[in-house]
């Protein structure tokens, strides 16, 4: 063949389709990704971090949504180790019973990572690393905000009621724990009733309904596991004629628009910082576990605390 100008242009042009072409590209990534659900604002923030982390990063993400059920997440989990995905990635519903479906991943050789939530496992090779927050310390900070406060009333008692996440999950237990060590020294905070709310707005409503039958003007205080459960119950306190933030102090967890909103009505008096958005720590890691890296195995998340004086300013900082 002579090397005509043509020829050379033709050459050029088939050499930089075969790059291109999907069979000659490297493989992209598969991470398939089990969801809790979509039961919060949190969530709704959490899964949009993901998916677009994943689409920026030219990541194939199978995405499952469990509707806040374990056996539909163990279930997602088997199909993606039949599919053969490269990681495997869930935000667990509950702590315990992840056993067996994760020794199934093991001996498939599929890598898991965790986020948001923890699970409880008698073997902790079962997981590559863990990527979220510190639901304890959420609870800390929260029952510390209260103590503060306590400290400007000192004769006064607070009968607090509790609205707590899902049963069995890992931020219910935690964040339970962390507020209660955070109020323990102190006589004058008590918890009268404390009850699931799923951590959903619906629940919160329902549950405080619940409290406020029984208990009425003897509550001072409510503390939520999450901003939507508070939202919800904020609700019910004004159907039942107080003022939220006043009669009744709300304190929650997570730090969403909504609760910024909220706050800036005089409804809510604190939300403890929750951050969803994983996305591209989640991505980074899988990236890194696929290339064979050593990562770590608790990776953790910078949170604040924001009480209801800087929540206009704070507004429009806000990215969930
Ligand atoms: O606080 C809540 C959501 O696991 C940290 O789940 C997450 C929690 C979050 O439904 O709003």
């Amino acid at each position: 063949m002579r090397l005509t100008r043509r020829n050379l242009l033709g050459a050029a042009m088939a050499a930089t389709l075969v790059a291109a072409s999907p069979a000659f590209a490297a493989k992209p990534l598969t991470i398939g990704f089990s969801q809790v659900g979509a039961e919060s604002e949190w969530r709704t923030a959490n899964t949009a971090s993901i998916k677009d982390a994943a689409r920026k990063a030219g990541v194939n993400l199978k995405f499952a949504d469990a509707q806040q059920r374990q056996e539909n997440q163990v279930k997602a989990i088997r199909s993606f180790i039949a599919q053969r995905v490269d990681v495997i990635a869930f935000s667990p519903v509950v702590e315990s019973g992840w056993d067996t479906v994760l020794r199934e991943a093991k001996a498939a050789k599929i890598p898991v990572i965790l986020t948001d939530r923890a699970v409880k496992v008698s073997d902790p090779s079962l997981f590559v690393s863990f990527i979220g927050s510190d639901f304890v310390e959420e609870g800390r900070r929260a029952g510390r905000w209260l103590a503060e406060h306590q400290k400007k009333n000192p004769n006064r008692g607070y009968n607090i009621v509790e609205l707590q996440g899902t049963v069995g999950s890992a931020p219910a237990l935690d964040r339970k724990a962390g507020f209660l060590e955070a109020i323990a020294a102190n006589p004058k905070l008590k918890i009268i009733r404390s009850q699931t709310g799923d951590f959903t707005r619906a629940k919160g409503k329902e549950v405080m309904e619940a409290f406020l039958k029984s208990e009425g003007k003897n509550i001072n205080v409510l503390y939520a596991h999450n901003d939507d459960m508070a939202i919800g119950a904020i609700q019910a306190i004004e159907e039942a004629g107080l003022k939220p933030g006043k009669d009744i102090l709300v304190v929650s967890i997570d730090g969403v628009k909504g609760a910024f909103e909220a706050m800036m009505m005089g409804k809510l008096n604190v939300t403890v910082e929750c951050n969803p958005l994983l996305g591209p720590q989640l991505i980074q890691t899988a990236q890194a576990v696929k290339a064979g890296q050593a990562v770590p195995k608790r990776i953790t998340v910078n949170e604040g605390v924001f009480p209801a004086e800087v929540a206009a300013k704070e507004f429009p900082n806000r990215q969930y």
